[in-house]
């Protein structure tokens, strides 16, 4: 492939925002060539004025990651037969071989559920799609499950069980048009930055026509531009969105017309409401009663209430619910599918969107459909061309079960892709220990040294974002085609091109023979046709020709860059066409604090850092940002357990202990602490933050509780070095 010059234009491959990046090559006229500090030619970008997105906004990351693409990288596939030994180079030839030869084993001794993959929001649409037919078709297990687990399956489910589907409703431009921003467990000034700056921007242009509001324990960069900061006690928001929902019901503020034609199960609703009374939800949530009135009162004058979330609601042991307890309001006072309102949860990856539409979780399959349902199974075998009954009705195993079923020996071979599990997955030394027992752990990574990278066997080098042809849909449902631009390293290869050559070799010839990723694209978008996320009318050719695109896209649709909303006709996809009110009782903290454990420790983002840090430490302005972990403890706090601004300081859970630096600050609340979630144990400032963590999960959305854990602090002079 050759490096292509000029006027190339792509998805920023970090967060869900998905901006619009224009690329320029290292070389650019009448310019020198950009290097990296060692010297390396490095590929730059900036903001893609014509994607209508970002509308050429882009931030720090997006700005940088030409810097991070080739540094470090995995150059050739590496085998070795067990944890102890050194890596050897190994051609991709005998590691199909190999696969293919414990493949079958496996197949023999366990049956397909001895397999799994755990993927990725990070892959493109045609390496998820590839996958799941690999994974749920040749071999006949739905053991896939992908990071978003992590991440957006509270939302997922919670739209599911509310509106009859996933797919969040709304569109960027909604930040222009609400009345009411409400941010509700979200850090978007550092997480989604480009959406933030878009609604400061409007807030300096129309002070008084928005408010914004933000709901987070702590005091953030997001809250500093909010009119009303709610700093809630951790794991209370369910509480709270029932106090509104309560002082809305009782001062008449619903929408009669809409719950009527559009909606059921109020009843249920109104009467959970009745018990949640003022008093009794502020003391719960820690925050005056003033507060709680003042939301009801914005909710229930306002047109346009645009709700934003991510984490600090999804990664809940009752996310789900808590998903669902949002979404009641805005039913209630008929807030959605119209201009500047609705529910509207902001992605976390690049393509965690791509991956839900072409069925990236352990219960899914293509086009939003499920396992469990016989008419989705039966059209996608149809499709698939594979025998009935190939595809199991079972949901597979989720993330964490999979480290669980690694732990049992019922796993004898897990495919890890994309993701870095040994830094992001709760509970580390557990984890660690699991994978030690597993005979077969395949890592498919884009660079040589990560966490999980010292814990494979075979190790297969994978072409990233910029090495590879593919498309990615943003939060706002908008696909992208991110072209190949530049050449591969070494030998390393594109996912979907790794899935289809082993599904050749699994005797699934015809199935898995494709020229190219259009190819790929072209069959995936085909089993969308009459689905909500329907993109048949979608192409690489379209999409480069054209520019991106939002979904829904049938097939004969019109390119167009005005903004598309869903639900505007007040017909949602259930199968009765109405929406679901949702009535549960909150539970709180899975793990709440305790006489020996009494702070709840959280964990979050950084601005300038990336998860786990595989590309983002290799930029040095990144770096200096945030050169190291820091906990976040109250002046209060820091007296109570004699810890010292710039000390160290041993953070213990039930789990484990650590330390970490210690920053005083009155930005967080009182009883909470915060760690960064980036520094794995290869990183030099090493603070593996998840062995303190616990698994406890949603029970619908199966998406661990990863922002709350009970820990105590205590001032330490030892500094203790993580290892693997
Ligand atoms: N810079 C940067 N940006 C990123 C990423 C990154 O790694 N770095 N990752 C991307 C990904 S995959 C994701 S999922 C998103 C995550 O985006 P966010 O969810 O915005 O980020 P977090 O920092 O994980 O958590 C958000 C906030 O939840 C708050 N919180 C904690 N507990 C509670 C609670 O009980 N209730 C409420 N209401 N709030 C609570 C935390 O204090 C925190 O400020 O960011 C994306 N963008
Ligand atoms: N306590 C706590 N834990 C958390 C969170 C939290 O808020 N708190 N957040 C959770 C969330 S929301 C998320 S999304 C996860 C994120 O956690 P991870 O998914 O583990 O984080 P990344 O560093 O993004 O890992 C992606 C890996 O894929 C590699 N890679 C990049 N591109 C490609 C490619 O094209 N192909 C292949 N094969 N590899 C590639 C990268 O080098 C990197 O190693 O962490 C979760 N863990
Ligand atoms: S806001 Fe997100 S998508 Fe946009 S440039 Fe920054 S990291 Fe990339
Ligand atoms: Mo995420």
């Amino acid at each position: 492939m050759p490096e292509k010059p000029a006027n190339v234009r792509s998805q920023c491959p970090y967060c869900g925002v998905g901006c619009g990046l224009e690329i320029l090559p290292p070389a650019e006229p009448g310019k020198a060539v950009r290097r990296d500090a060692e010297g390396t030619p490095i590929w730059g970008t900036r903001g893609d004025r014509s994607h209508p997105s970002s509308l050429g906004q882009v931030c720090i990351k997006g700005a940088t990651v030409g810097q991070t693409l080739a540094r470090g990288r995995l150059y050739q596939p590496l085998y070795r037969e067990s944890l102890e030994e050194e890596f050897k180079p190994i051609s991709w030839a005998n590691s199909f071989d190999l696969l293919v030869e414990r493949i079958n084993k496996t197949l023999q001794s366990k049956g397909p559920d001895g397999i799994a993959m755990y993927g990725s929001g990070q892959f493109h649409t045609e390496d998820y799609y590839l996958a799941q037919k690999l994974l749920k078709g040749a071999i006949g297990t739905n053991n896939f499950d992908a990071n978003s687990r992590l991440c957006m399956s509270s939302a997922v489910a919670g739209y599911t069980r509310s509106l009859g589907s996933d797919g969040p409703p709304c569109c960027y431009e909604d930040l222009d048009q609400c009345s009411v921003a409400f941010l509700i467990g979200t850090n978007i000034a550092e997480c989604h930055p480009v959406l933030f700056q878009r609604l400061l921007k409007r807030k300096k242009r129309q002070p008084t026509n928005v408010s914004i509001v933000v709901v987070d324990p702590r005091n953030t960069e997001t809250s500093k531009a909010a009119d009303l900061h709610i700093s809630i006690s951790p794991g209370t928001d369910l509480a709270l969105l029932h106090g509104i929902g309560h002082l809305l019901l009782f001062n008449s503020k619903f929408d009669n017309d809409f719950i009527e034609n559009a909606t059921d199960n109020f009843p249920a609703y109104a009467k959970l409401l009745t018990n949640w009374t003022p008093d009794r939800v502020s003391a719960i949530c820690g925050i005056p009663e003033t507060h709680l009135h003042e939301l009801a009162r914005l909710w229930g004058r306002s047109n346009g209430v645009l709700s934003l979330w991510s984490m600090g609601i999804n990664q809940r042991r009752e996310g789900t619910a808590v998903v669902g307890g949002l979404i009641n309001l805005h039913l209630m006072t008929g807030e959605i599918g119209k201009a500047g309102a609705g529910p509207f949860s902001l992605t976390g990856q690049p393509n965690a969107m791509g991956g839900r539409e072409a069925g990236g979780l352990a219960h899914l399959l293509p086009g939003y459909r499920h396992v469990t349902n016989a008419e989705d199974r039966a059209e996608i075998e149809q499709a698939w061309r594979m025998k009935a009954g190939s595809i199991a009705a079972k949901p597979g195993l989720t993330a964490w079960q999979q480290v669980e079923a690694i732990e049992s020996g019922a796993l004898d071979l897990w495919w890890v892709a994309a993701t870095n599990p040994l830094v992001s997955l709760p509970n580390l030394e557990r984890v660690k220990a699991a994978i030690k027992r597993c005979p077969l752990v395949v890592v498919s990574e884009a660079y040589a040294n990560t966490e999980t990278t010292h814990y494979a066997h075979l190790l297969l080098p994978a072409a990233q974002w910029s090495e590879k042809e593919g498309a990615m849909t943003n939060s706002e449902r908008r696909i992208t085609f991110c072209p190949a631009y530049r050449r591969c390293h070494g030998e390393s290869r594109p996912d979907w091109q790794v899935f289809a050559e082993l599904g050749r070799r699994l005797g699934f010839e015809d199935h898995f023979s494709y020229a190219s990723s259009a190819e790929v694209y072209a069959e995936f978008t085909a089993l969308t046709a009459g689905r909500i996320c329907d993109v048949s009318g979608l192409s690489h050719e379209l999409l480069q020709e054209q520019g991106p695109q939002q979904w829904p896209f049938p097939q004969g649709s019109q390119p167009s860059s005005i903004a598309k909303r869903l639900y505007t006709d007040w017909c949602f996809p259930s199968s009765s066409g109405r929406a679901t009110f949702v009535a549960e009782q909150p539970l709180g903290l899975a793990e709440p604090p305790c006489e020996t454990y009494p702070l709840v420790l959280t964990v979050g983002r950084y601005l300038g850092q990336w998860h786990t840090m595989t590309r983002t430490a290799k930029v040095e302005r990144l770096q200096s940002m945030h050169p190291e972990p820091l906990l976040e403890i109250h002046p209060d706090d820091a007296e109570r357990f004699g810890v010292k601004h710039g000390s160290q300081a041993a953070i213990t859970s039930r789990r484990s202990s650590l330390t970490a630096k210690v920053k005083v600050t009155n930005r967080i609340r009182v009883g909470s602490v915060f760690l960064p979630m980036h520094w794995g144990f290869s990183q030099e400032k090493a603070c593996e933050v998840n062995t303190l963590m616990h698994e406890q999960a949603c029970p619908i959305s199966k998406q661990p509780e990863l922002k709350a854990t009970a820990v105590v602090v205590a001032a330490t002079t030892s500094v203790v070095k993580a290892s693997k």
